[in-house]
């Protein structure tokens, strides 16, 4: 038995754009499938939600991290639109959903700074993705890769913003970047607690440290929304236009290098990996 890795076994790298693309998808929002038909339809998906195309080497290698609590249906129908959306994408991948244990305030951007961290513990990832769990990419040429430069925020038009910006610096609901980039920013703030404002504190750090923003064009940059309810432990943040004022001041202390939790348990289940984290709660 000789070596079996893609490299070994001489693989050609896979062809950009992917040639299994089909362009615009119609994403359904009634009930999704469950977990185990969901994986019967993904069966080349190994176990913690990871995928490398079988017949050429991929090019990108990319971690979806997803800040997340109390969403199941949610969960279940990104899975159920993200695994075949990525496979004809070409790219390795692996699904990381970061689970805020407990019942303290919703922080987005720190559990978005968890799955970053430990993403990158297991695997060399070239581009992380920040993904919401309740929206659904529309066209599979909005490709899930970063930028060599700069961060890309990719939700330019969704559906309840009738498919444009809702301004020009937003940064919400899917964005992406790079080891480096990430680095370079400090990662995300830890001090917002509930709903707001962290998205724009992201998009300033991405300026503060001296880079921009990318964007796909807006017919590509499509997405569903799954239409919720404010969610309970995520009320509005009344303190997010103080902490935002501070950016500034704050993006070199508060970030990656002040990042603290407990992780406190991962899972490998068939279609992503489960980290369970203790965040603690707004002091
Ligand atoms: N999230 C959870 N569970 C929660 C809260 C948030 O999983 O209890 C995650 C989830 O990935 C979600 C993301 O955090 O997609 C963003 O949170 P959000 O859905 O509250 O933000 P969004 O802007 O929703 O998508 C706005 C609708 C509620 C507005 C109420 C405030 N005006
Ligand atoms: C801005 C929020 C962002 C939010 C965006 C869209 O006002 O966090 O609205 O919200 N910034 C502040 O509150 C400072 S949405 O329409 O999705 O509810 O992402």
């Amino acid at each position: 038995p000789g070596p079996s890795g893609p490299e070994q076994q001489g693989l050609r790298d896979c062809i950009l754009p992917s040639p299994l693309l089909v362009g615009p998808v119609s994403v359904h929002l009634s009930s999704p499938p469950s977990l185990e038909k969901i994986k019967e339809k993904n069966p080349l998906v190994t176990l913690g939600g990871h995928y490398r195309p079988p017949d050429c080497e991929p090019r990108h290698h990319t971690a979806i991290v997803v800040p997340y609590r109390n969403r199941q249906t949610h969960l279940r129908a990104l899975l159920y639109h993200l695994h075949p959306f990525l496979q004809r994408q070409q790219v390795h991948y692996g699904i990381y959903i970061v689970h805020q244990s407990g019942n303290s305030t919703f922080n987005r951007a720190k559990l978005l700074n968890v799955g970053v961290r430990e993403a990158l513990k297991e695997e060399d990832w070239s581009c992380i993705f920040l993904h919401d769990v309740d929206l659904l990419p529309e066209n599979d040429h909005n490709t899930y890769t970063c930028h060599p430069q700069y961060p890309t925020h990719l939700s330019v038009a969704m559906d309840k913003f009738r498919y444009r910006l809702p301004y020009s610096q937003y940064f919400g609901g899917v964005s992406a970047v790079t080891p480096e980039q990430y680095l370079k920013m400090n990662g995300f703030p830890n001090q917002y607690w509930g709903w707001g404002g962290e998205d724009d504190d992201i998009a300033a750090r991405v300026r503060l440290s001296g880079m921009k923003i990318m964007r796909p064009p807006l017919a590509i940059g499509h997405y569903k929304m799954i239409k919720h309810k404010g969610d309970q432990g995520n009320e509005q943040n009344p303190r997010r236009f103080d902490l935002l004022k501070r950016t500034r001041l704050n993006w070199h202390s508060d970030g990656l290098n002040s990042l603290t939790y407990e992780l406190l348990s991962k899972e490998l289940e068939p279609l992503y990996t489960n980290l369970s984290v203790n965040i603690g709660d707004d002091p």
